[in-house]
């Protein structure tokens, strides 16, 4: 780095889901950056959609979607990685993340959203943020209506309470031993993981004092990602292991993500079957889905997104040869995942810019 370098720029804010998820990648990586408040016409501009967080590179560059953003960091700054060698650390990294980005917008939502206090004092955060309380009441408007669209309803509240208790318990008694979900050393499941963990969890009022009266051991964790510090990390799990406290929050995880991310994607090929044209691209919702959530129905609408994510992780598992396929299987054993993992889509879809499509 010299001074006449142009560092690179994370348009987000600190509210932002997956600006959280982008930031720990950039910060442990090292990469010379700034981080700028997201402004919503410039981000429209460039890509098409009002997604953030958006990262755009010193050659004037602008890179969209979080999974798209690491790859490109990965493959752009090696050193330090954030993607294990093992196929098996590889598919558990690709499974935090499905149910980070995807599953855990119900829970985000929710703590957000499902409670008058939290409700209340992030609409004086927007306002703050946005400059004026109407045009931070404006947001929230916006952000309240999506909350039904990931199932965050008010009846759903209790039975996402409960997986959320679940989780933190699983989180604390893994971060009460290992630093980070692999071991010594930050991994693409962190980055995606600190998505709804910080950015909502603990920047949300009720949750945040729930993290902090009850899962000192996961603050640490987000206090680490958010500060890797300059001093060196450690190991990741030596070759295949995966301690039972990550399999029992792989668990936890899988157990509540399969049966919704199934039925949407289901939803999703049901529509492409009648619809689908190659090199189109499809809406954004095709339908609603519904599944068990420890007992209690949750609905979502269905994105074709969610078949995009999917095959994140399907393209590795299925680039397995059958004998490291048999031992992840052993180890993903009763975890929940294992139905998602057998799915054979019959559409895919890909990126063409910023947009996806049919492949
Ligand atoms: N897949 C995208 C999702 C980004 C995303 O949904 N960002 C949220 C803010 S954290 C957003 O902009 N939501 C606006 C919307 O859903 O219309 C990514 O990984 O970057």
């Amino acid at each position: 780095m010299n001074s006449t370098e142009q560092p690179f720029q994370l348009h987000g804010f600190d509210v932002s889901l997956f600006t959280a998820k982008a930031r720990v990648a950039m910060r442990y990586k090292q990469i010379f950056m700034e981080e700028k408040r997201a402004d919503i016409r410039m981000i429209l501009k460039k890509t098409g959609m009002a997604f953030i967080p958006v990262v755009t590179t010193p050659e004037g560059e602008t890179w969209q979607d979080t999974s798209d953003i690491l790859d490109r960091l990965e493959a752009r700054f090696p050193s330090p990685p954030l993607y294990p060698p093992t196929p098996l650390h590889r598919l558990v990294c690709a499974l935090v993340e499905l149910y980070s980005d995807e599953f855990a917008l119900t829970p985000a939502m929710h703590t957000r959203w499902g409670t008058e206090e939290s409700e209340a004092m992030t609409r004086l955060r927007f306002g703050a943020m946005l400059g004026s309380l109407e045009r931070g009441n404006v947001a929230a408007d916006q952000m309240v209506a999506l909350r039904y669209g990931v199932g965050a309803s008010p009846e759903a509240g209790p039975a996402i309470d409960a997986h959320i208790d679940l989780l933190l318990s699983a989180l604390n008694e893994h971060f009460e031993t290992h630093d980070y979900l692999l071991g010594a050393r930050t991994s693409l499941a962190d980055c995606a993981l600190m998505g709804p963990v910080y950015g909502h969890f603990y920047t949300d009022l009720v949750s945040r004092r729930r993290l902090l009266g009850t899962a000192i051991p996961v603050v640490r964790w987000i206090e680490f990602c958010n500060m890797p510090g300059a001093d060196g990390q450690g190991d990741w799990f030596a070759e295949d292991e995966v301690p039972d406290s990550l399999r029992s929050i792989l668990a936890v995880m899988g157990k509540a993500a399969a049966p919704i991310q199934l039925a949407m994607v289901e939803d999703v090929e049901a529509w492409a079957d009648e619809n689908a044209k190659i090199g189109e691209t499809p809406p954004r919702i095709v339908g609603r889905a519904k599944a068990s959530l420890g007992g209690t129905e949750i609905s979502r609408d269905s994105q074709c997104y969610s078949l995009f994510m999917l095959q994140r992780v399907l393209d590795l598992y299925n680039a397995l040869d059958q004998e490291e396929r048999c031992s992840i299987d052993g180890t993903l054993a009763g975890t929940g995942w294992e139905p998602l993992l057998a799915y054979h889509p019959r559409h895919r879809l890909k990126k063409r810019g910023f947009e996806l499509v049919f492949a």
